[in-house]
């Protein structure tokens, strides 16, 4: 067995405490929004680090941490990501996506213009690591990728919004082109595009309620 460390934390609060916190942490991130109007201010380097690194805290699958993320403020390579997301987006709104999805997306407004790829100062590409090359130059496989690479992005939309950011969880269909405009290995598959910035002056946000307790939990005490 490898060596371990004794685990500390912070004591436990008293109950009142404890629920006053998690009320407080819960009305912090119930007004989370997705935005797709971004401000063009910029966001400095030193803050997408952090936010990547708690993003990099999250655990994984027999800990291979089996993600690599893209940060790109770079203008030529911010327009490039644009257009082919465009190309992309084009086709699947005229064609590859059902009636019914389309029908679906009604209430958010959306279309295949994607200005705010280049308008948020910074995107980050999440790749998920499919494989690794080991120093025998073999593949070896990681573990639970996407269920690790989905709680890495949870971490990093969690940080992005407690440091008064905003994002937007992009997933342009299909999104190979990121993988050719970023240069990325043959182990690394794009996972989610995701704009990060200041929101715009006159953002708006589609009018949504969230599920209530009953309808998303299910209690057996
Ligand atoms: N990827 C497209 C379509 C789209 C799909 C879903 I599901 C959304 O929740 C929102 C959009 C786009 O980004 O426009």
């Amino acid at each position: 067995m490898n060596s371990h460390d004794r685990y500390s934390s912070t004591p436990p609060a008293q109950p009142d405490e404890l629920l006053q916190s998690c009320r407080r942490f819960y009305e912090l991130m119930d007004k989370r929004r997705s935005l797709r109007f971004f401000s063009e201010h910029p966001v400095p380097k030193a803050v997408i680090e952090h936010i990547l690194m708690t993003a990099s805290t999250a655990p994984s699958g027999a800990h291979k941490q089996p993600w690599t993320f893209c940060a790109v403020s770079n203008p030529e390579t911010k327009q490039k990501i644009r257009l082919a997301a465009e190309e992309e987006e084009y086709r699947s709104y005229h064609g590859r996506m059902s009636e019914e999805w389309l029908r679906d997306l009604t209430p958010f407004g959306t279309d295949w213009h994607k200005p705010f790829l280049e308008t948020a100062p910074w995107l980050v590409v999440v790749f998920r690591r499919v494989y690794e090359f080991g120093e025998d130059g073999k593949k070896h496989n990681n573990y639970y990728v996407n269920e690790s690479v989905g709680i890495a992005c949870g971490f990093l939309l969690t940080a992005i919004h407690q440091a008064g950011l905003v994002a937007l969880t992009h997933t342009p269909s299909p999104m190979d082109f990121l993988t050719k405009a970023l240069n990325r290995p043959a182990n690394e598959k794009p996972f989610l595009l995701i704009p990060v910035g200041y929101p715009a002056p006159d953002a708006t946000v589609p009018n949504l309620t969230r599920k209530p307790s009953e309808e998303v939990i299910v209690w057996y005490e």
